[in-house]
Order: structure tokens, then sequence, then C-alpha cells
């Protein structure tokens, strides 16, 4: 049984707990990231794809964004497709930002190989069991391997997204949840063929919603709204090119070609906040804290905001003495988590079909749908929150 010593004890090497790690190397604070699962695992997991403007520029300033610049592809807009047209919302003219597709394993690959060259602690296959002691100097008691091995650390970052330890050590009459789970999934692919846009495609249709995204000039990623417990076993890849082209048709012709699809999986639909986000010398980020429908991209990019924030308290505390910014860490952090959520319930229950919805419903959408696609104020709304709202203001 071995012991280790730090200053910020990460766990969990996902967006938030290597950005974290990154930052605070750069700011002279140390730290040692566990995660559980093995490298491999790690780098080739498909989750995320879109970065806001405020992410990439994060990512660039940090140093780490040299192949993001090289390969991800930067969008001034997206679509909204709905009764068979579609609708550009035009980021640039609208907001003056745009976003990138980039996808999440990439950025994860990039701050691995950055962190591995300076030589910080990072230790895959390395499970935290538990964690002790939070209003005092806290201890996180983890196996790497087959040994048990106890960290003794200043502060706690709970990195360890949803099905993490770090949320469910706080104490249950502290925690508050507030949580909606939508009755529906995201059937997603991967596939070998050109992207049939160069931007994203978000389709509302009778039958149901569907996205077009894309990874890389030869790579689509296509997701379509589907029953809560679905079987994949019930989507043949010919079944779902036919669903994806019927739901994406337009009045003027659109063709989706197909592909060979590589990598298939089914995505619940859920939002999800834990409040506060701190508990003593713990601190919650990313979906250790807080989930959202993925309609809005804003999973990853939430992440990335609580990085933000906790860097700058951390380094308050530690060149000034200042306590104030760990103190306010939930709270300035909450109030971007509930923006957007706002915006992300909002984009899923304005595309998607609910059960047992009549015509009625069925005409809201189209409406509120052409309102925000012919109204100036509406589609500014859209552009700057899928963008990313600002920094100030919001923390
Ligand atoms: P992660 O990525 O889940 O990382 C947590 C890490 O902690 C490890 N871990 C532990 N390690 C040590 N000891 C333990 N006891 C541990 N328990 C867990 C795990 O192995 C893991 O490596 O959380 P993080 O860092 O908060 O990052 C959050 C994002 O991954 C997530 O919000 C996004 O992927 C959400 N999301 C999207 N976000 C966007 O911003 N833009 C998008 O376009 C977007 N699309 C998506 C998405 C998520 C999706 N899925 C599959 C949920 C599309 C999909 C389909
Ligand atoms: C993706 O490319 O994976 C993606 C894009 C936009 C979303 C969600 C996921 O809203």
């Amino acid at each position: 049984m071995g012991n280790l010593r730090t200053q910020v004890g990460i766990i969990g090497a996902g967006p938030a707990g290597l950005t974290l790690g990154h930052l605070l190397h750069l700011q002279g604070i140390e730290s040692v990231v566990l995660e559980s699962r093995s490298r491999e695992y790690v780098e080739t997991r498909v989750r995320a794809g879109v970065l806001e403007q405020g992410t990439v520029d994060l990512l660039r300033e940090a140093g780490v964004g040299a192949r993001m610049n090289r390969e991800g592809l930067q969008h001034g807009g997206v679509e909204l497709r709905f009764g068979g047209v579609g609708h550009r919302i035009d980021f640039q003219e609208l907001v003056g930002k745009s976003i990138t597709v980039y996808a999440q394993q990439e950025v994860l690959k990039d701050l691995i190989t950055a962190r591995l060259a300076y030589g910080a602690p990072l230790f895959f296959e390395a499970e935290a069991m538990r964690i002790e002691n939070l209003e005092g100097q806290p201890r996180i008691r983890y196996t790497r391997a087959g040994a048990e091995h106890t960290m003794e650390c200043d502060f706690i970052a709970g990195c360890d997204g949803f099905h993490g330890i770090c949320r469910p050590a706080i104490p249950a009459g502290v925690l508050q949840i507030q949580e909606r789970q939508f009755p529906f999934a995201w059937l997603g692919i991967l596939a070998r063929v050109a992207p049939a846009s160069r931007e994203l495609i978000y389709t509302y249709h009778e039958r149901g919603f569907s996205l077009l995204s894309m990874r890389s000039p030869e790579v689509s990623r296509l997701y379509l709204q589907c029953g809560l417990d679905e079987d994949i076993q019930n989507w043949p890849d010919e079944r779902i090119w036919e669903e994806l082209r019927v739901r994406m048709a337009t009045n003027d012709g659109f063709v989706l070609k197909d592909g060979p699809i590589f990598q298939k999986g089914i995505t619940p639909m859920r939002s999800f906040v834990a409040e506060p986000m701190q508990y003593g010398k713990l601190f919650l980020l990313g979906d250790a804290a807080h989930i959202v429908p993925p309609t809005g991209a804003k999973g990853l990019n939430l992440a990335v905001a609580d990085v933000r924030v906790l860097t700058r308290a951390l380094v308050e505390r530690y060149k000034q003495g200042k306590m104030e910014g760990l103190e306010t860490y939930s709270v300035r952090c909450l109030r971007r988590v509930w923006a957007a959520q706002r915006f992300s319930a909002w984009m899923t229950s304005t595309l998607h079909r609910f059960p047992q919805e009549d015509g009625f419903a069925h005409r809201i959408h189209l409406a509120e749908l052409r309102y925000v696609t012919s109204s100036r104020a509406a589609s500014m709304t859209l552009a700057e929150n899928y963008v990313g709202l600002p920094f100030e203001g919001w923390e």
C-alpha cells in the first residue's frame, strides 16, 4: 500500500479532468489524475463533437490547439430543416462567432499527449474507490495494478462523470437533485461516407428528430430519435438509412448517400443537476454534477466552463491565499449550467416528437421553428446560445 501526496487530486480523465490538470500545470499547481479505464478506452470512446468558440479559444490559449486548428472543421452556421425545407442560422452574421467540429476523443488525445510530455502524473486503470475526510485533509483511496493506495490532497476535483463516486460522497441531506428524463433516445452512427452537407442539419419531422453531423470529410455522424427502450438489434443498417432519408427529405430532392456503418449506439436523453457542486474540499465538474440532453451540444463545453471557474479559484487560493473564488465556485458554475439546461431543454422539446402528440402539437413545433428561422431576434437567441454564452455575466 503506497502513499502519495498532491495539491489537487483529480478523479477522471475525461474532458473535465484532463483540461483541469493541464490548466493547473500551466499555473504551477500540482495534480494527479486517476482514471479507471485504459488509455486506449479513453482515446476511442465516441461522444461529443461540437466545440463552442470559447472552448476552442481556451484550448488554443493553453497550447493544445495545434491539431484541432489543422483538423477541426469550423462552421459559421447550422441548418434547421422542417416541412421539407432547410433554413440556415448564420452564426457569423448574427453573433460573429463559430463552432468547431472536432471529436471529443481527439481533444482527449491532445491533452493526454501534452500531459505525458511534461511528465505530470496521469494513471490509467487506477480506480478511485472512496474519498474521505472532505471537510479536513481529504484522501482518495484507489486501486492500481491490484494494489490499494491512498492519496492525500489539498482538494479533490470530482471529474468522474455521471456514474462516478464523487457526487454520491456528498451527504444526502446536502445535495439537491433536479432531474428530467425525456421519453425518447438517440440512435447514433458513424459511417464511412462523405457528409451530405458541409454544416450540421437538425431536422424536425412528424416521424421524429434527426441530426446530420460529421467527424471529417470522409466520416458522417448521424443520429435519429428512437424509443426509450429501443433494441439496437431492431435497427439493421438499411433501416437506419431508410429512416434518415424519410426524415431528412426535402422538396428539392436532398440526397443522403449511405456507406458502411462502423459504430452504433443508443443514448438516453436526460437533464440532471446536482446542487451545490461543492462540499468541503470536494468540487464536482462536468457530468459528475450535470447532464444535458445532447441536442444543444453543451455537455463537453459545460465541463470546460466548470474547469475555467475552478482553475481561477485555485490560482487565487494558491497565489494570493484568497478563498472567495472557491467558496463561490458552485454559485458561479450553476448560472451557466442552468442557462445551458434551459437552452438544451428548449432545443430538445422543439425538435423532437413526444409520445401521443396530436396534430395541434405538430403544428406548434412547426410554428416555433418557423418563428426561430424567420425572426432575426429569435435566430439571434438561438445563435448566441449555440455558439456559447459569453463568460462575463455568467460566472
Ligand atoms: P466523462 O467524459 O464521462 O469522463 C469521466 C471519466 O471519469 C472516469 N471515472 C473514474 N476514474 C477513476 N475512478 C473512478 N471511480 C471513476 N469513475 C469514472 C471515467 O472512466 C471517465 O473517463 O465526463 P466529463 O469529463 O465531465 O465530460 C463530459 C462529456 O464527456 C459529456 O458531457 C459530453 O460527451 C456530452 N456530449 C456532447 N457534449 C458537447 O459539448 N457537444 C456535443 O456535441 C456532445 N454530443 C455528448 C454528445 C454525449 C453523448 N453521449 C454518448 C452521452 C453526444 C453523445 C452521443
Ligand atoms: C455530434 O457531432 O456528435 C453532435 C453534434 C451536435 C449535437 C450532438 C452531437 O447536438
